[in-house]
């Protein structure tokens, strides 16, 4: 493999695994980093301890409280220049994640263009951080919201998508007036070391503390971010067990958080849909990533008259998809993350079966070349469920799509909102009632829902999160932002009397 692109993106054989405006000689332990798609070392990263970390949370917290006094505009041409070193380094940084989290080139490339999206929207919004004013009741006083910058956002990121949600608070963060403390995988810690790297170079000596970086164990540096008084905002991607332990923790000392945890996401096709764009859109959402998206497709609710037909239709795609070296250009499945991973999608498909799932398809771990036996591949799995079994209602991490055969739009409505989680979920139908109704009230609990298209891939101009265990949060578009500022409402009163609201008479006759 030709590695040479990790220099370019400033990444040694030993790396420091904290960043406070300079690189610090940390004192936690050696992680050495192995790629996915073979097991291989690609570099070493000396870790931060607790005490790295209250050195980079001092320096954040002391470069916010100068940032927060820059007009957001000029932060926002900051943010400009971090999104252009992007685009600049968008080839590489694709080459690096497909390198440490073992994603297609083509999803590589997709995550970095997300990183530069989110940037070009965050300068947008430098100059749209728009408040209200609000009618008073009382004469001679006006009423107004302001939105103010918020502190030091802490950030936790999984390493399914190791650069990109990162990019969505950061960039966010920035231009609100906040400062970023970064807690990365410790699966993904070379993409964390590159992105920091761009944005510091950017930022210059003034600025860089901004993007602080602390990789670390979550006993130490985890816990110590979690009880931070000064990380008034913890952001945080990964599994609804973690977001048990980050909410409730973090809610103790009244700071915020802002959860996305698991998914569940289901597939309604009705008997009316297009099977060509239904059959592309299930493929990619369940097989894309390997299935190691929080937006991936884990269940299809397919109407009974159509059921057998669509899955013959899969079953031929599947056969289609190569799996193997995803720095490969024909290659659509790339490995899984780790062994651990393998072995929860061995089980998985142990319990469905034992349940009385029938596998139609997959199954097993797939067959690479010798020079890729170091990593953990797996085969697309399709599991047919007649009868709803209990394994369908849990994430599994892997390629696995349940196909639940429905009988109605009510059903497919009712078994879509079944499950503990609510991320994404989308239907496939022309019947513009049908579509309708899965958007409305009575719809799709899910904090997406689409129609005629897959439920991973979201841009990021929309809000992104879900409900129920998915943890409530909103990232990346819309009015996101909010959640990165603190909301102050001001009266001003400009009369020379002093009117009381609610009509208050008080002390007078
Ligand atoms: C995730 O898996 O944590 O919608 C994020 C998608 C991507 C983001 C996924 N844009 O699939």
């Amino acid at each position: 493999m030709n590695l040479t692109f990790l220099a370019r993106l400033g990444i040694g054989k030993q790396n420091s695994g904290a960043f406070d405006g300079a690189w610090r000689k940390t004192r936690g332990g050696t992680l050495t980093v192995r790629s996915p798609i073979d097991g291989r070392s690609i570099g070493s990263v000396q870790l931060a301890d607790a005490k790295d970390y209250a050195a980079v949370s001092q320096r954040a917290h002391a470069t916010f409280l100068r940032w927060r006094e820059l007009p957001a505009p000029q932060r926002g041409e900051f943010v400009r220049r971090i999104g252009n070193a992007f685009r600049e380094h968008k080839e590489d940084l694709g080459r690096l994640v497909t390198l440490e989290a073992g994603k297609i080139v083509q999803e590589g490339l997709g995550e970095a263009q997300e990183c530069i999206d989110i940037a070009d929207f965050a300068v947008g919004l430098s100059r749209q951080l728009y408040g209200l004013t609000i009618a008073s009741e009382r004469p001679q006083h006006h009423m107004r919201e302001t939105w103010h910058p918020l502190g030091t956002v802490g950030i936790v990121t999984a390493f399914n998508f190791p650069i990109a949600v990162w990019a969505w608070n950061s960039m966010l963060a920035l231009v609100c007036g906040d400062a970023c403390l970064w807690k990365p995988s410790l699966k993904t810690p070379l993409c964390a070391i590159a992105m920091t790297k761009i944005a510091a170079l950017v930022l210059g000596k003034e600025w860089a503390p901004l993007v602080g970086l602390c990789i670390g164990p979550d006993l130490s540096v985890g816990s110590a971010l979690l009880d931070d008084p000064r990380v008034p905002l913890v952001s945080a991607t990964g599994s609804t067990r973690m977001g048990r332990i980050v909410g409730p923790r973090v809610a103790q000392r009244f700071g915020r958080t802002l959860l996305e945890l698991g998914g569940n996401n289901a597939i309604a096709v009705m008997d009316d849909a297009d099977l060509d764009l239904a059959v592309r859109a299930i493929v990619f959402g369940a097989v894309g990533t390997a299935g190691q998206r929080c937006t991936t497709t884990r269940r299809l609710l397919v109407h009974h008259k159509v059921a057998d037909a669509l899955q013959k239709r899969l079953v031929k795609a599947y056969a289609q998809c190569s799996i193997g070296n995803p720095m490969d250009k024909g290659t659509l499945v790339g490995p899984l993350v780790d062994e651990a991973a393998a072995k929860a999608f061995d089980h998985a498909v142990a319990t469905a079966v034992q349940q009385g799932g029938k596998v139609v398809c997959g199954g097993k771990r797939a067959k690479v070349p010798r020079t890729l036996q170091g990593g953990a591949y797996v085969e697309p799995t399709i599991v047919r469920c007649d009868e709803c079994i209990p394994i369908v209602k849990e994430e599994t991490f892997a390629p696995i799509l349940y196909v639940l055969p429905v009988r109605s739009l009510d059903e497919a409505i009712a078994r879509n909102n079944d499950v503990p989680q609510g991320l994404s979920s989308a239907i496939f139908t022309r019947d513009v009632r049908a579509a309708e109704r899965f958007l409305s009230a009575t719809g799709s609990d899910c904090g997406i829902a689409n129609v005629n298209i897959g439920t991973s891939g979201a841009e990021i101009g929309g809000a992104f999160g879900g409900e129920k265990e998915t943890g409530g949060g909103r990232e990346s578009g819309s009015d996101s932002w909010k959640a990165y500022m603190r909301r102050q409402t001001s009266t001003v009163n400009y009369g020379a009397s002093l009117p009381l609201a609610q009509g208050i008479q008080f002390g007078a006759d």
